[in-house]
């Protein structure tokens, strides 16, 4: 280890950063084949599974079936239930009838304990069981020995279970048969193969591991799938590949500096959710472990002998792809839904059923965020947010990094950079802006620092193998870090967050979560050993994956507390889990100013969106290094076009404030950020709507276009919504990018100038550094501020205007989601006005979508656009109800096929028609 690991340097080059050192060689992070588990389970390749199911043990109580499941040698028994969960949802568990030492089983990630529907018992033989779930129509085949399950949807193949034979269940007394180890006492076993299995010991460099035999696997043969997606989060492309025989994607929360890219090992955060997808079916496999999980992936042509054919002739065979898919973790138990679809948004529905679906977040946080490592005093941050004035460059949040503390005690100020941050924050709050500062979850080892000596007292700390506090070394030096697991930890660490504990905060202060996978300097692989004990006695390595879940839980609860329940919080992650889209956003961590982590941003993002991270971002510049000009502003202009969309740079870079690269270049920029800000009334309709119905709102375009396999592999391209193309220019000093046009009949419109692009096809696109190509989908209403002011705040009453992009019917439809923009209301007292827009048969018409909405909106709509309108009308007339008829001015332009009606003046939530003749 380097002295700047265990140090806490206070300027740090990107050369000699911790993790910077080893950027090249990656030697400080694992491979798989350096991993005990995947060894011990790669060795173990049975022909057959040594697994039967005791058909006789059948049982069923509550609508769940459980039955024995054993082991040809060994003597522990499994229990194996099998569950039908409402919603076309399956769930299997595996564990251990009982056991010597107990096993983790991932609490606080599902939503609720998912409601059971009853099987039926439709077949029960010697050798075969059949239940089936009535409706969903799937059935469940059980086969006794060896032991495997096949699972069907109106009698199609979908997913085999242990078909590989791949059940794998350690235990301390029988830890695996091939090991040749089956040896109750640990002394008696030979040194070398110690080394070689790792089941009681492990070596990673100078690190030791002790622990217990306890990884489990599983196998899953998807029939006729070949697209695999999601597995969140590698550096890697949207569509997963086949890994090979030794090479595995690996799910292992870890502080990756500059992470290498195009690589499958593990970063910041974890989600266990693969999707299956063919063009018709879409399934999903939610792997609820929160352990170092490996996936393995193989994909399979088989050839299907053609029924039909008289004679067998093998060119006229039909080669039927399946994928294997193997798990591997390295403890707690199998436990694992299978969402059986069918279409990709009846998927995400039924993930969010499980875990939750986005937080909706505060309005503030769609607009840009502007951060830096750091902005260094109180006179720093004010000379940025004038200069967004001064540029005439709306902006909503500045940010905070580790410097603004007392020597990176989280709660604090530096007293002589930030010696009033109240005052400071008063200012930004005149402006209408809002402060975010960092709060990581390592202490500082201070008996003088409250929160430190509060937390010691209590117990609140991760402890080491010998029951003291586990200290490890992070930013402040020698620190403790908290156990987020325990509820008790949670509630005090919430709590912190109120304005009396927290000096100098106020109601515009949101909270950054950093390091929490838990980075700690100069320990094994940079984070907690997997020895470390929490509460209940768990070891670290049980829940690994978890620690940064907890941590941003805790902290989105203490700001929704600070403000007795009544307004949204905002907590972005860097480490996150399954269900962490709960509490607010997560971003990418250390990317690089380099064009290829801006072009790997986009299927980073896709793949978070698809497993319910919705609200997902990558630092915009990139994080390590100084972009070129020519990189950053593209960087602003696909940046804008993503969900969280914050500027961030790294200590030692050069400034890089959008104004600082010339005037061409800051009205460029200018004009990107503003293009945000217009379409925020689309974005925040967006987020309602995955909120409310769990729907991502970065889409990659196989989801959009589920019958297409050209959409299946695309990374360069997405979908915002249903609605918007967004074709972003990921090189440099290009002139000319290819879109693919997706579809079939589909018609799309330039977003700018409402020009149609023609239909569905491949198509070579000018471009100039001026602007990113976007299109809008033909079919589809957009709502759009009319005038953008200096942050969101500014906006509140800002008229809208609708871009109605027609489809080859003439018809599109739209909708609005309006509310105050920041408190709970919408939940709780139904403050909220949600609208559709339909336009059919030359008649645009302004309904409720959700009656219950009864939120008084002051703006009104101005301005309408209706591209690929064939004809120009003769008149336009408006009806409102309860007024007269009333022509509307209008203008036409035939050239473009593009009707305006400007000034209407209509109310926005009001129902209303537009009649064109
Ligand atoms: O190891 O807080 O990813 O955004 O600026 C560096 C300092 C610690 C890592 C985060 C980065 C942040 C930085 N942090």
């Amino acid at each position: 280890m380097t002295t700047t690991e265990l140090g806490c340097p206070t300027t740090l080059k990107p050369d000699d950063n911790p993790g910077g050192a080893l950027l090249e060689s990656q030697s400080k992070f694992k491979t798989c084949k350096q991993i005990g588990f995947y060894r011990r389970q790669k060795l173990f390749q049975p022909d057959e599974s040594p697994y039967f199911a005791q058909l006789n043990t059948l049982n069923i109580e509550n609508g769940i079936v459980t039955l024995d499941l054993n082991h040809q040698e060994t003597l522990v028994p499994l229990k194996l239930k099998i569950i039908a969960v409402e919603g076309n949802i399956l769930r299997i568990k595996i564990n251990e009838e009982s056991s010597l030492k107990p096993r983790f089983e991932v609490p606080d990630v599902l939503v609720k304990e998912p409601t059971t529907q009853q099987f039926k018992v439709c077949n029960q033989e010697t050798s075969c069981l059949v239940l089936e779930d009535p409706s969903s129509l799937c059935k469940i085949h059980v086969n006794a020995k060896p032991f495997s399950m096949l699972v069907t949807q109106n009698d199609n193949e979908l997913i085999s279970i242990n078909s590989q034979g791949q059940l794998y269940f350690e235990n301390a007394v029988f830890p695996s048969k091939e090991s040749g180890l089956a040896e109750t006492n640990p002394e008696k076993k030979a040194a070398s193969s110690e080394e070689l299995f790792g089941l009681w010991k492990e070596t990673f460099e100078d690190y030791l591991d002790l622990k217990y035999p306890s990884s489990i696997g599983l196998d899953f043969t998807l029939h006729g799938f070949e697209n695999m997606y999601g597995l969140p989060e590698h550096a890697d492309t949207h569509q997963l590949q086949d890994t090979g025989e030794d090479e595995a994607y690996r799910l292992y929360n870890l502080d990756v500096f500059g992470y290498k890219i195009y690589d499958k090992m593990g970063i910041y955060g974890s989600v266990p959710l693969l999707l299956a997808h063919k063009p018709s079916h879409t399934c999903g496999i939610f792997w609820l472990n929160a352990s170092e999980t490996l996936v393995e992936i193989r994909s399979q042509a088989v050839l299907q002998p053609q029924m039909h054919l008289k004679s067998p002739d093998v060119k006229k065979q039909r080669a039927v792809p399946k994928t294997n898919v193997r798990w591997m973790s390295e403890s707690g138990v199998v436990d694992v839904f299978l969402l059986m679809g069918p279409t990709p948004y009846d998927v995400f529905k039924q993930y969010a059923q499980l875990t939750g679906t986005q937080m909706f977040p505060p309005l503030f946080t769609l607009g840009y965020h502007q951060c830096r490592w750091n902005y260094e005093d109180e006179a720093d941050v004010e000379a940025v947010d004038s200069g967004f004035d001064d540029h005439n460059i709306p902006y909503d949040v500045i940010w905070l990094d580790i410097e603004h503390t007392n020597g990176k005690r989280y709660f604090t100020w530096d007293q002589d950079k930030f010696s009033n941050p109240v005052k400071m924050q008063e200012n930004l709050q005149e402006k209408k802006r809002k402060l975010v500062v960092i709060s990581d979850p390592h202490i500082k080892v201070d008996p003088k620092y409250t929160l430190y000596s509060e937390a010691k007292e209590k117990g609140y700390f991760v402890k080491n193998i010998s029951g003291q506090d586990f200290e490890g070394n992070c930013w402040p030096g020698v620190s403790s870090y908290l156990d987020f697991t325990n509820p008790d930890v949670r509630e005090w660490y919430s709590s912190q967050f109120s304005f009396e504990k927290y000096k100098n905060s106020t109601n515009i202060l949101f909270i950054w979560n950093d390091m929490n996978e838990p980075s700690v300097f100069g320990s094994c692989e940079g984070t907690m050993p997997k020895e470390a004990v929490h509460h209940q006695g768990w070891n670290h390595r049980d829940l690994h994956n978890l620690y940064g879940f907890y941590q941003q839980m805790s902290s989105s609860d203490g700001l929704i507390q600070r403000l007795g329940g009544k307004e949204r919080p905002f907590v972005l992650t860097r480490s996150f889990f399954a269900g962490s889209q709960r509490y607010g956003a997560a971003w990418t961590g250390d990317n690089k100013a380099e064009w290829e982590y801006l072009k790997i941003s986009v299927p980073m993002l896709l793949t978070l969106s698809v497993t319910g991270i919705t609200f997902c971002g990558a630092d915009v510049g990139g994080f390590v290094g100084d972009p070129d000009t020519e990189l950053l502003v593209r960087w602003y202009q696909v940046g804008s076009f993503q969900p969280f969309f914050r500027g961030h740079a790294m200590q030692d870079t050069q400034r890089r404030e959008p104004w600082l690269f010339g005037e061409d270049n800051t009205s460029i920029i200018r004009r990107a950020i503003k293009e945000r800000y217009a379409l925020l009334p689309f974005w925040y309709h967006l987020f309602y709507r995955a909120h409310i119905f769990a729907e991502p709102v970065m889409r990659p375009l196989w989801v959009e276009f589920p019958k297409y396999p050209e959409t299946f592999g695309i990374d360069e391209q997405y979908m915002l919504g249903n609605a918007l193309l967004v074709a972003p220019v990921l090189d440099s000093g290009v002139t000319s990018i290819d879109v693919l046009f997706p579809g079939l009949g589909e018609r799309w419109y330039d977003f700018r100038n409402f020009s149609c692009v023609g239909d569905s096809h491949k198509q070579k696109v000018d471009v100039t550094i001026e602007e990113i190509p976007v299109y809008q989908r033909g079919g589809s209403i957009i709502p759009v501020y009319t005038t953008i002011g200096k942050s969101t705040g500014w906006m509140d009453n800002s008229p809208y205007e609708l871009h109605i992009a027609l489809d080859r019917k003439g018809t599109a439809v739209g909708e609005i989601y309006i509310d105050d923009g920041h408190s709970f209301q919408y939940l709780h007292e139904r403050m909220f006005s949600y609208r559709r827009f339909t336009f059919k048969k030359n008649i645009l018409c302004s309904s409720t979508a959700d009656k219950m909405g009864c939120y008084p909106v002051k703006s009104t709509l101005e301005n309408v656009y209706v591209m690929g309108l064939k004809n120009s009308p003769s008149e336009v007339i408006v009806h409102e109800a309860g007024e007269k008829k009333k022509k509307l001015a209008y203008t036409y332009n035939k050239d473009l096929c593009v009707l305006s009606l400007k000034n209407i003046s209509l109310g926005v939530s009001l129902d209303w028609e537009i009649h064109i003749k």
